[in-house]
């Protein structure tokens, strides 16, 4: 028999699940739009995935198997459907992918199926997440993930080794999981996307070189790679792209982070970068472009960040973070899903010609306080001519 429960529970849920999202009034930037609520959050978890129903063996109607978060999400458009390819993070730690859909990218997201059961390759791995899901012009949309154990050479506890995984599917339903990524050069790799079309013939990585597991050691930024077969993919020299650089937002370390978007000037990439501070890791998004040839090439590189945690966002179990691996470009139009404080999803709509716009019209970081003033000196005093002219309009 059903617990009496269930059913209290699933109205409290329908009403989350159609709470209409509107945007948040109170933020303005002119280049994208915050909302009220998250999109998705633990609450969304469908209860048969977290509650045994029967009262006869759950009588107090108990969480069997909780869930923690609702964060890192990959996102495609698939058969007129918003899919966001969610991180669940479960109570013991371990994280898997669920899929979640909206018809209009906002609100209303629902989780649809099962939790996606991956192919068993490895049994050290310990945890998977952050997938990234790439429409590619082989005709497969192929998920990147990333697939982390232990180190069994170390002592330490914590020591873990993460790699890239590789799935692939037709209909967001079957999955093919292909051999992870190996990169020749680099012993450690998250943050890895799949660019969405051959480069030089040969299928394209965006990389996360890292000598550790939580510091990147001598990895320069985000790295790009090249490989002949997906289905065995080997990455031997990686390239430096998005570059970090002392006392700016990716001074500790930097990701790609959704699949980068095709316009006519070029790759439009948002990533994340992360800085120390005394209170942790601070994690925002960042814009740039590369070449549409050659898509390694930085060719618009605005100076800092895009979107940094804000008022909510700002807190939960990592606090102070805000993480992207997954946009939606539906003609100009941009969904772009971040989490926050990798505990739940937030959407922030734009458009294409407003990021480029923000990409190729935002003055470089210049590296310098006294270089930074001088800028914004230039931009009050043509504020000033220009309001003393139209004063006399
Ligand atoms: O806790 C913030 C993020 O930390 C890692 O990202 P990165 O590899 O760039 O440091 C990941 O564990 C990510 O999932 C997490 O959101």
């Amino acid at each position: 028999m059903i617990h009496e429960l269930y059913y209290r529970e699933k109205e409290k849920q329908e009403q989350l699940i159609t709470r209409k999202n509107e945007k948040d009034e109170s933020f303005y930037n002119g280049l994208f739009d915050r909302y009220k609520h998250s999109v998705l959050n633990r609450e969304h978890i469908p209860l048969t995935w977290r509650y045994d129903l029967d009262k006869e063996s759950n009588p107090y109607f108990m969480e069997r198997q909780g869930i923690n978060a609702v964060m890192n999400s990959g996102a495609i458009y698939h058969d007129g459907w918003f899919y966001l390819m969610a991180r669940i993070e479960g109570a013991d730690r371990k994280s898997f992918f669920g899929l979640a859909r909206s018809e209009n990218g906002i609100d209303n997201f629902r989780f649809v199926g099962e939790p996606v059961l991956l192919d068993d390759i490895d049994e050290l791995e310990t945890n998977v997440y952050d997938i990234r899901l790439t429409e590619h012009e082989d005709g497969w949309i192929y998920g990147v993930f990333c697939s982390e154990k232990k180190d069994i050479e170390s002592d330490d506890l914590s020591a873990a080794v993460a790699s890239a995984g590789i799935i692939r599917t037709k209909d967001l339903v079957k999955w093919e999981r292909l051999p992870n990524l190996v990169t020749l050069r680099s012993p450690q790799q998250r943050n890895v996307v799949l660019h969405p079309k051959f480069v030089d013939g040969k299928y394209a990585f965006y990389t996360r070189p890292m000598d550790d597991f939580i510091d990147t050691g001598s990895g320069g930024g985000i790295g790009f790679g090249l490989c002949e077969d997906i289905t065995h993919a080997v990455i031997d020299e990686e390239k430096l792209t998005s570059i970090r650089r002392y006392h700016t937002i990716t001074e500790a370390k930097n990701g790609e982070g959704a699949v980068p978007i095709e316009t006519d000037r070029g790759w439009l990439h948002i990533a994340h970068g992360v800085r120390n501070t005394a209170a942790g890791l601070r994690y925002v998004l960042y814009a740039y472009v590369t070449d549409l040839e050659k898509p390694w090439i930085v060719t618009a590189e605005p100076g800092g960040l895009l979107l940094g945690p804000r008022e909510n966002e700002r807190v939960g179990d990592v606090s102070n973070v805000v993480f992207s691996n997954g946009c939606i470009v539906r003609g100009d139009d941009v969904w772009l899903y971040y989490a926050g404080s990798d505990t739940r999803m937030y959407v922030a709509t734009t458009t294409v010609s407003k990021l480029m716009d923000y990409c190729f019209n935002t003055p470089k970081d210049p590296g310098r306080s006294v270089l930074c003033v001088q800028k914004r000196i230039e931009l009050i005093e043509k504020n000033n001519r220009l309001l003393k002219e139209c004063k006399g309009e």
